[in-house]
């Protein structure tokens, strides 16, 4: 379906009105021209096409069709003898645009949207007209005869109706009153109405009368109409339009798209709530409320609402607004299935999704990666767990032990349902940062050398990042340790309570393991609490009696006395694959502490979901070791298949191509 307008002539009787501006020019009300809102419903209703002919002030036209840029193709066609023709032959001029169904209206013509839509789900071809208007002296009526229109023109008072140059043409009906304009021209017959030609042809080109009654659908032809009809506009309740942004900085082109869809109606904005664009973007500069505050001070934005999903569900059945604007660059790619899901929600209650043309704004990407690299900075970087567990409740955090699996743990994102999954931050085992330099994890690989690898770590990525700190050493070493760590922007140490020569917890008692003195780890956490220079930094205990089986109740006194020492979490270990110590545990804390985030590493209680810990009340789950262990068996077989073929094509389906791995890694 492609729409037609006729703006060819020249208007004389609007006088004044139209003796510097064309008539489809001429100004309603709020500023909108008539065209303008021709335009406006015809996108509402979904016609990506519309064919304007032009001719007197053709420029005006173009210009202000170009400036309102309307997510709709416009072909301008000229009638170059405007002055001397009627508009038979603008169409005629058109008429190699016009081969599919039509909407065909006169330029000066003002409906309501309700008239549009009648015409539009009309299955035949019809034009409006109303039964219920007195037939006007000189403006069009039509002749109904066996239900039909059999002629259309101002002298035709006889079983006539009002009529209004508004139609809905089929391609087969189109084609035979387009066949039947022709000839008119042809001939010379220029001076006349289209519908000329059409009432010879009206016994085959079947047309029927669509009765809008009283509804507003009328030509504007002099100041007194203009008048009358910017009266019953004011009437009508403006539609309203919701959009959602998930950005933190506003740029022209937000501004851009933000007036595009004001000039719709009232604009209402959803901004993405913050744990969701943590979810979405990886992270959120600035807080929800700040957000508000920017998009509140936008003056063509009605009312600032919070999206709590990227889903745009619980949004669009609160608000249920007329139209939903977005670029068109979700049309594909992870957010399809979000804007499939808006529009069988709009099509319940007759809403309409405006799509613009998404133009990629290089400065919002160069502006975006500046400010993704400031996150790397120590002093943000630092806060962001504790602002992440402050929006989130359950924050998921992998292990990472070199630069690659940094960038692993930073960029890797899977869309399930709707939702984008990603992981908060990173750990730093001393398993793994052992195990990748062939040491075995006895707290032998020095902080010297595990300061070097948060550095690689670090140089690559944004994220939070949570070191274990095995033991924390001894008490006098530990507060120089806090600082060096908060200086370089680590989020949280994890210290575990234990002495001597320190073991891999998943040992268990198959090892001699020393857990240290309640009285003395609670001094370690007094003397790295007092170091501490930030409120950012947190020192978290690690409580080993499940692992050194000295049951529950021991646990519990460590985990109380630690808070009490000053903690700002509590990780509970466990090398069972029976979770129920784990959730026994975390119940009994949770009776008597519900602030102090938990931590859990669910290595052997691997079954548990994230969504069963968080129920029970888990703040952070740590995947700690899950990359060095798929990463080690993968090379092994890689090794092994090599030497076996003593050459390396047979292993070269278990690399990855050269071209990704350069790809992985930006320069
Ligand atoms: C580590 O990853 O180094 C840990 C967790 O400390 S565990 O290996 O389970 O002890
Ligand atoms: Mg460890």
């Amino acid at each position: 379906m492609i729409a037609l307008i006729i703006n060819s002539g020249v208007g004389s009787r609007m006088g004044e009105l139209t003796k510097n501006e064309p008539k489809c020019m001429t100004k309603l009300f709020n500023d909108e021209t008539i065209l303008e809102r021709q335009l406006k419903q015809l996108v509402y209703f979904g016609i990506k096409k519309a064919i304007v002919t032009t001719g007197y002030l053709e420029e005006k036209v173009i210009d202000h069709c170009n400036n309102l840029d309307l997510p709709i193709e416009i072909q301008f066609v000229k009638n170059e003898k405007f002055k001397e023709t009627n508009y038979i032959y603008s169409v005629e001029c058109a008429k190699e645009y016009l081969n599919d169904d039509i909407v065909f209206m006169h330029g000066d013509l003002v409906f309501e949207d309700s008239v549009l839509k009648q015409l539009l789900l009309n299955e035949k071809s019809c034009m409006a007209v109303s039964s219920t208007t007195p037939l006007p002296e000189k403006d069009f009526k039509a002749e109904i005869k066996n239900g039909r229109i059999n002629k259309v023109g101002v002298n035709f008072f006889d079983s006539a109706v009002t009529a209004q140059p508004l139609y809905k043409i089929l391609k087969t009906d189109w084609n035979k009153w387009l066949d039947k304009i022709s000839e008119f021209c042809k001939n010379g017959n220029v001076g006349v109405y289209a519908e000329n030609a059409f009432n010879e042809i009206s016994d085959k080109c079947m047309i029927y009368p669509l009765d809008v009654k009283d509804s507003l659908c009328e030509e504007i032809d002099n100041a007194t109409d203009l008048k009358r009809v910017v009266e019953r506009l004011k009437l009508i309740p403006q539609k309203t339009v919701y959009m959602a942004f998930s950005t933190d900085i506003i740029l022209p082109a937000h501004i851009n798209i933000i007036n595009k869809a004001a000039k719709f109606g009232k604009l209402t904005v959803g901004l993405l709530s913050e744990s969701e664009v943590i979810r979405y973007k990886k992270f959120s500069r600035i807080k929800l409320e700040e957000r508000k505050m920017m998009f509140s001070n936008i003056s063509n934005i009605s009312e600032v609402v919070v999206q709590n999903t990227l889903s745009y569900k619980e949004n669009i059945l609160a608000i249920k607004p007329d139209i939903v604007v977005h670029g068109d660059n979700w049309v594909q790619g992870p957010q399809a299935h979000i804007r499939a899901e808006v529009l069988e929600l709009l099509a319940q209650y007759g809403g309409s999704l405006i799509e613009f043309p998404y133009t990629k704004d290089e400065n919002y990407q160069e502006i975006e990666e500046q400010l993704r690299n400031r996150l790397s900075i120590p002093d943000i970087r630092r806060g962001r767990l504790k602002r992440i567990l402050r929006t989130k409740n359950l924050a998921r955090v992998i292990e990472a032990h070199s630069g690659i699996t940094g960038l692993i743990a930073e960029e890797t994102v899977v869309n399930k349902e709707g939702k984008n999954l990603q992981f908060d931050g990173m750990w730093i085992s001393s398993l793994c940062d052992s195990t990748v330099k062939g040491k075995p994890d006895i707290e032998l690989v020095d902080y010297t050398s595990r300061l070097k690898t948060i550095d690689e770590i670090m140089e690559v990525t944004t994220k939070p990042i949570i070191l274990d700190g095995d033991t924390g050493g001894k008490i006098e070493h530990f507060s120089y340790l806090v600082r060096t760590l908060e200086r370089i922007g680590v989020s949280a140490i994890i210290i575990e309570d234990k002495v001597g020569l320190k073991k891999n917890s998943l040992f268990g008692t198959d090892v001699v393991q020393t857990q240290d003195t309640i009285e003395n780890f609670s001094q370690k956490i007094i003397a790295g609490k007092l170091a501490q220079k930030t409120k950012d930094f947190m020192i978290i205990a690690r409580i080993e009696s499940l692992i050194l089986e000295k049951g529950m109740e021991d646990a519990l006194e460590r985990a109380f006395a630690f808070t009490k020492a000053g903690a700002d979490g509590i990780m509970i270990h466990s090398r069972k694959k029976d979770p129920s110590e784990i959730f026994e545990f975390v119940k009994k804390f949770r009776e008597q502490d519900n602030d102090t985030p938990i931590v859990v590493v669910p290595t052997s209680f691997n079954t548990v979901t994230e969504d069963e810990f968080e129920k029970a009340g888990v703040n952070i789950v740590i995947y700690a070791n899950q990359l060095i262990r798929s990463g080690i068996p993968a090379m092994k077989r890689v090794a092994e298949t090599i030497l076996y073929h003593q050459r390396a094509k047979e292993a070269d389906d278990l690399c990855m191509p050269i071209k990704e791995i350069l790809s992985l890694i930006k320069e």
